[in-house]
């Protein structure tokens, strides 16, 4: 192996991971150009292997998206809808409910919500969808609402983040998701989500839940705009977050999808940009116990291929994603436990159904 690597240029990278050092920004900027891609998959799963062993994890869970109304309207947004637009909803907390009870006899272990920014839902109405979930199925694990929509409702209730962290979690809330990360550079931002909470305030929000014992997760979405760089600059801005407080749980790269976005016509991400960013993610990140695979975005085969690159869990059952799928997306809205185990189980690996923090079901 030290041939090839030598041959490849990559014998000092390998030296690194090997020792348990830290991979510079420099050096990933070598792993982006090297077309060497079996090799920075092979490196990726060293590290993976590490901290994961076989493990691929995957969670019984359900998606629900409230609401769609936004006020940020990026460009890479197909799901975002203006108050009152053709297409625009806002579910009521009984249809929240119902949508719970409809699967009441699944062995669902997280409800993962997301939505838009909503101009005039109240304080309350996130407080109330929380309580009413967990009074309908008290055991889930409710994961909801992106460190950009935790910025808008304590915004709506005039509070802190930490004051509103305080009432949410009271509430219910169990843990964050790690979108609205986007990618951090203010270049990025001004370009395609100048009203979007800034990459800074995101991650200053993402440290307050972790100081306050709150999970979160991080994403990037890449593919579109974006220089390598800027992608790079994003990992080890999470990285040196993540020394700071070690409360992400999970990376998420997030391939974009231009249909039905101001963007469309930008190209798909290939299999090499999504297997390299998989890698390269594991590798930087080394401070983050979980890199994912989104499904959803990677399509199940290239998905399945990424646990071979560094990845270690593949998200869940999901059910009625929508932001993606709004985006062209043409990967099924779910996958049942057989298929996500069948797909562990051919890549070589050894499924484990988690709860949202890891801790095998
Ligand atoms: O924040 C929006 C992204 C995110 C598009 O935490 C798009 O485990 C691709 O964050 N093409 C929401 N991506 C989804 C998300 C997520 C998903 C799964 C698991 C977890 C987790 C988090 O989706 C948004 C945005 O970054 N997004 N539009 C698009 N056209």
């Amino acid at each position: 192996m030290n041939t090839i690597l030598k041959q490849a240029g990559l014998h000092d990278i390998y030296a690194k991971i090997e020792a348990g050092e830290r991979i510079s920004a420099e050096d990933a900027e070598r792993l982006y150009a090297s077309p060497f891609l079996p090799l920075i998959g092979w490196l990726a799963g060293q590290v993976r292997e590490r901290i994961n062993g076989k493990k691929t994890w995957y969670i019984y869970n359900q998606h629900i998206n409230y609401s769609n109304v936004c006020t940020n309207l990026c460009k890479f947004c197909a799901f975002g809808k203006e108050k009152g637009a053709p297409l625009s909803y806002e579910m009521s907390i009984e249809e929240i409910v119902s949508r719970i009870r409809e699967r009441k006899d699944e062995p669902i272990t997280e409800v993962h919500i997301v939505g838009g920014l909503h101009p005039d839902l109240p304080y309350d109405y996130y407080l109330e969808m929380l309580r009413a979930i967990k009074r309908e199925r008290p055991e889930i694990h409710i994961q909801a609402f992106t460190c950009v929509e935790i910025a808008h409702i304590a915004k709506i209730g005039g509070k802190s983040i930490e004051d509103t962290l305080k009432d949410l979690v009271e509430a219910g809330l169990g843990s964050i998701p790690g979108g609205g990360a986007e990618v951090f550079s203010p270049r990025i931002r001004e370009r395609l989500c100048p009203n979007k909470l800034p990459g800074k305030d995101w991650i200053e929000v993402a440290k307050t839940a972790h100081k306050m014992g709150i999970h979160t997760n991080a994403t990037m979405l890449y593919g579109h705009i974006e220089t390598i760089q800027e992608r790079i600059e994003h990992l080890m801005a999470l990285r040196d977050a993540q020394d700071e407080t070690k409360g992400f749980l999970c990376f998420i790269p997030l391939a974009f999808h231009s249909k039905n976005t101001q963007l469309e016509g930008i190209s798909q991400t290939d299999g090499v940009d999504d297997l390299k960013t998989i890698a390269i993610s594991r590798l930087v990140l080394d401070n983050f116990p979980h890199i994912k695979a989104y499904w959803v975005m990677l399509g199940q085969k290239v998905a399945q291929i990424a646990l071979s690159f560094g990845a270690d869990d593949l998200d869940g059952t999901i059910l009625e994603e929508k932001i993606t799928h709004m985006a062209g997306a043409e990967t099924a809205q779910a996958m049942s436990r057989a298929e996500i185990e069948r797909l562990i189980r051919n890549a070589g690996f050894e499924p484990v159904e988690r709860d949202t923090l890891y801790r095998p079901v």
